[in-house]
């Protein structure tokens, strides 16, 4: 299965939970262990957004889904989730094992920076008392460690470089500053837009002060790798406070209560088909509570208590949500072959959803599915209206579209 085009990273402090919820999401099983540095080489795998799913909408009775998975109605989108070592205060500095893992992670479109809500880890990951720590000092330091990374990387030889683009006379600032900054895949327009914001673009590169470079790199960062918060292991108790300090402290972030072994576990168990749960769920029911043994019921039962009805699910997917629709602000389409059954050339109903950018043009979804469809390109239907549209129509959440291009086959 396409793992989309979208890269989210688990990024953070050591011991959090980063690979429990890439355990959890991806069902790839991954080593996790309570003590600093478990994760070394980064882990790969493909975890999925949950929307409704279309055929519901359109009141047909399935679909038939190939890029993507139908669950009772619930669409599960492909993304790629990356997690990677952890990170200890300093790491820019190389403490710890140092914050050259963030490399791994310069290919990511949005991040999730996962902290222990329980505070029961303390800086270096140690295992410590509940409460004992406070996660949102811990943001603060991770954000830190992140922004720092990227300080280093583009203040290398500055000098250098700014007097090159200056004297170069016809290199403009925004190629040239996209350039230094490609191997963070941070997209053209956010430089452009940061350069204008803040007045830089009009600045001469070797006049630019400590502070301009710093307050480039802060906000190229905020928009370039935007960030949701994760606040994890709400289901140990004491959290519940410092989830709410989380919401209050980073404005501009949103932060998803979750409980990664919550979920870990809950999949486990519908898996052996124990519990019924689709993930991303408010609730799960126990299928057997005979076959389960006392102390499994009594963690699940735990799991309804300080998850379920507290936070209303146990964040993994909604955390994936929130970066995918929220953040990076996708919407997901159906592109068919026939407008009048939603079938592709095979006959299977709603076979794919992609991702794409809100305000996005039936050609930008062309050229997402093939660079030739895009290039002859001559206009879409919109197969819910039945209406011909053009290069002019933005989009819609949920649209089902067949694009017509010149070439015909492809
Ligand atoms: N109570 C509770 N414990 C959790 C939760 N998520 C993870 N843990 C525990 O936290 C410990 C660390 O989990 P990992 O997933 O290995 O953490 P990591 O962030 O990947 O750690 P490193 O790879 O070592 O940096 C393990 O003992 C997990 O069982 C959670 O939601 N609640
Ligand atoms: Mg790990």
């Amino acid at each position: 299965m396409e793992a989309g085009s979208i890269v989210l990273g688990l990024v953070g402090k050591t011991n959090v939970g980063k690979s429990t919820f890439f355990a959890a999401a991806t069902e790839v099983p991954v080593k996790i262990e309570n003590r600093p540095f478990v994760t070394i080489e980064p882990n790969v795998g493909v975890g999925y957004a949950r929307k409704r799913c279309a055929h519901v909408e359109l009141g047909l009775p399935r679909c038939d889904p190939v890029n993507s998975l139908c669950i009772e109605g619930w669409r599960f989108i492909p993304v790629k989730l990356l997690d990677v070592a952890g990170l200890v205060p300093g790491a820019h500095r190389g403490r710890g094992l140092g914050n050259r893992f963030l490399d791994d992670v310069r290919k990511a479109d949005a991040l999730l920076l996962v902290v222990d809500a329980s505070g029961s880890t303390d800086p270096e990951g140690v295992p410590v008392k509940p409460g004992s720590y406070d996660p949102v000092e811990e943001v603060g330091l991770m954000l830190g460690e992140i922004y720092e990374w990227m300080l280093q990387n583009l203040a290398r030889d500055w000098e250098r470089f700014a007097r090159r683009v200056d004297t170069a006379g016809n290199v403009d600032l925004v190629t040239a500053l996209s350039q230094r900054l490609s191997g963070f895949e941070i997209p053209r327009g956010v430089v452009a837009g940061v350069l204008e914001e803040t007045g830089l673009g009009e600045k001469r590169l070797s006049s630019w002060s400590r502070e301009d470079l710093r307050l480039f790199v802060k906000l190229v960062l905020e928009r370039g790798k935007p960030a949701v918060i994760l606040a994890n292991k709400v289901d140990v108790p004491g959290a519940e406070e410092n989830v709410e300090r989380l919401g209050s402290s980073y404005p501009g972030i949103p932060v998803v209560p979750a409980s990664a072994l919550a979920e870990l576990m809950l999949r486990r168990l519908a898996r052996e088909g124990r519990v019924r749960y689709i993930p991303g769920d408010p609730d799960f029911t126990v299928k057997d509570p005979g076959g389960l043994g006392g102390k499994a019921l009594k963690a699940l039962e735990l799991v309804r208590e300080r998850v379920m009805k507290r936070w209303g699910g146990t964040g993994v997917v909604q955390a994936i949500n929130t970066a995918v629709f929220d953040v990076l602000d996708m919407i997901a389409v159906y592109p068919v072959e026939d407008p009048n059954r939603y079938t592709d050339r095979e006959g299977r109903i709603l076979p794919d959803v992609i991702l794409v950018k809100r305000g996005s043009t039936p050609r930008d979804l062309a050229y997402r599915i093939h660079t030739d469809l895009g290039k002859t390109f001559l206009y879409a239907v919109n197969a819910k209206t039945k209406q011909r549209v053009g290069e002019g129509y933005r989009l819609q959440d949920g649209d089902v579209v067949k694009i017509v291009a010149a070439a015909g086959k492809r």
